[in-house]
Parts: structure tokens; sequence; C-alpha cells
């Protein structure tokens, strides 16, 4: 009995003496990695977009901008602000941020959000994902109640990973697929190089900003058709603003507006070029390297309240 003892206690001291070993081995200084780990335990917050809000001022465009691209100056980033404001001022009476309302407040846009953290207030290893959610038949009342489903036909997003301070979360860079309605038209955009930033209580999420880079790629095939065909529907309507509008836009006086037009405009011409450098020459994510701009960068507002839906199971790389 004596001797299994004493084999016992040498072997916890001979694993101690390894793990000392170890962390001897470990050189002292690591390299400096932002990236913050995905958190192994938590409690898993549900919430869905109440509000998200589109700048079309100057003030808004600032107010919404994130540091897309993690430069060292800290410069906030909001190209997308600068279009919208120009459009906005552009012509009159253009219904920006209530067609956005209006399809959020009747379900058709639906924007889910889990967060997964240990502590609501103070956690430095937290989780954030965005799902997109199936349309729903009767508006949401988004007082805590409502039960949305994720939509399967779209790709689970991964988590971004970040940190709480004070109830305030800040995180990324990651990527997701997110969508919005510009002009009245549902689009979804790839968005890389997310950054999202929050205010958070139990009753939900106050003051965020979600914002990242579209490419040149889906700028020109996805965004720039969707806001020509806005622009064009808008037009069609026949209200005040559509002699503006054409007049402005329609630059072969077809009546209808086209990507081509808005890329040849020379009111667009400044705001619509990339204004940052996110991919390397190898086209991976990789900001600042190769000093070609390749994106645009997005900021929008948003806030979110408590609702329930089932998350999907995410294998974490
Ligand atoms: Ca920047
Ligand atoms: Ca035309
Ligand atoms: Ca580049």
């Amino acid at each position: 009995m004596k001797m299994k003892k004493v084999f016992v206690i040498t072997n916890v001291s001979l694993i101690l003496l390894l793990l000392a070993a170890c962390s001897a081995l470990r050189p002292a200084s690591m390299p400096t990695q932002t990236a913050v780990p995905m958190p192994a335990t938590g409690v898993e917050y549900y919430f869905v977009t109440n509000s998200l809000q589109i700048p079309t001022t100057q003030e808004q465009t600032q107010t919404f901008a994130l540091n897309v691209d993690g430069d060292a100056q800290n410069s906030l980033d909001n190209k997308f602000g600068d279009l919208f404001t120009l459009i906005t001022s552009t012509v009159q009476d253009i219904e920006m941020q209530s067609t956005l309302d209006q399809a959020i407040n009747t379900g058709q846009l639906v924007s889910l959000h889990m967060l997964k953290a240990d502590d609501a207030m103070n956690d430095t290893s937290v989780s954030w994902s965005i799902f997109q959610g199936q349309k729903i038949q009767s508006a949401p009342k988004f007082d805590g109640t409502d039960k949305f489903t994720l939509d399967s036909a779209v790709p689970i997003n991964l988590p971004i990973t970040g940190s709480l301070t004070n109830g305030h979360f800040a995180g990324g860079p990651g990527k997701a697929k997110v969508q919005m309605s510009l002009l009245g038209q549902l689009v979804e955009v790839d968005l890389i190089g997310m950054r999202l930033e929050s205010d958070l209580s139990a009753k939900g999420c106050l003051n965020g900003k979600l914002g990242g880079g579209i490419t040149v790629d889906e700028f020109r095939t996805g965004l720039l058709p969707t806001i020509a065909e806005g622009l064009t529907g808008i037009a069609k309507l026949n209200n005040a603003g559509a002699n503006t509008l054409l007049k402005n836009f329609d630059s072969n006086g077809d009546g209808t507006i086209t990507t081509k037009e808005l890329e040849n405009n020379p009111i667009l011409m400044i705001v619509i070029s990339p204004d940052l450098d996110l991919l390397d020459a190898s086209g991976n994510f990789n900001p600042n390297q190769d000093g070609v701009k390749d994106s645009y960068s997005l900021g929008l507002g948003f806030t979110c309240v408590p609702a329930t839906f089932t998350a999907p199971l995410v294998s974490v790389p």
C-alpha cells in the first residue's frame, strides 16, 4: 500500500515537472495576435433586428462607421454612406430608410443574432453570430415573444469573436452574408472584414454598428444592379422625384436606369470607386498588403430585441 502511494506522488511531481518544462520552453513573448479565441463556454442570448439604419446623411455615415480595414490611424470607413447620402441629396424625396423599415416591420427582412458570453457585461472571449431568418406572414411584435426560424436556403455564417466591456461588444473581423433592403429591393451582400459593435442589455442591443467590405465584383454584380433597379422602380412610380432621378441618372433618356449608366455617372464617379485594400494579391483577406484597393466599406446602424429561434449547430474551425 505504502509503495503505491509513493508511486502516485512521484507521478504527480513528474507531471508538474513536465508542465514546468513545457512553459519554460515557450517563447517569452508570443507573436501579437489580435484574434480573440472562440468561447468554449457561455450563455447564449438570442435577438432579432428591430431596426436597421442606412446612412443617408454625413452625420449618420460617421456614426455608423467602423475601422473596417483596421488601419493604424483608426480612420473610420463608410464609402456606402457617401453613396447613399449623395443619392438622397440628389433626389429629394427618395424613400431610402422607410422602405427598409417597412421590410423589417412586416417580417420580410429577418436578421437574427446570437451572442455567447459567460458574463453579459464583461467578458474577453465572446462570440456573435448573424443568421438570416425566414420571412414571416404576421408582423413581428418585437416585444421578446417573437419566434423565428432560420432560412435553411442561406449558408450559415460563422460567428465573429470579440469582447464585452461594461456591456459594450466589439468584435471581428469575420465574414457574413447579410440581407438588406435597398430602395424596396431585398438584397444579400457578402461582407468581408465584418466588424460589429453594440451596447447590450437584457432588453437587447442599442447603438449597434455593422461594418464590413464589399468586393468590387460583389458591388458590380450584386449591389449596383439592385440600386439601378430600385431607382428605375421609383422613377416609374412617377412621383415628384422621378424627374430629378431620370435627369441625373438616365443618361440615354429611355426611362430605365441601368447599372452601366450608374457606373458612368459623373455625379457618382467619386463615390463609386473602391476605398479599401482588404484582399492581398492572392485574393485572401489580408488588409493593406498589396496596395490595390479592392473593396467598398459599408457601415449600417442597428438595434435588436430578444427573440426565440433555434440556432444551428456550427462546427467551430
Ligand atoms: Ca480604416
Ligand atoms: Ca437609361
Ligand atoms: Ca488589395
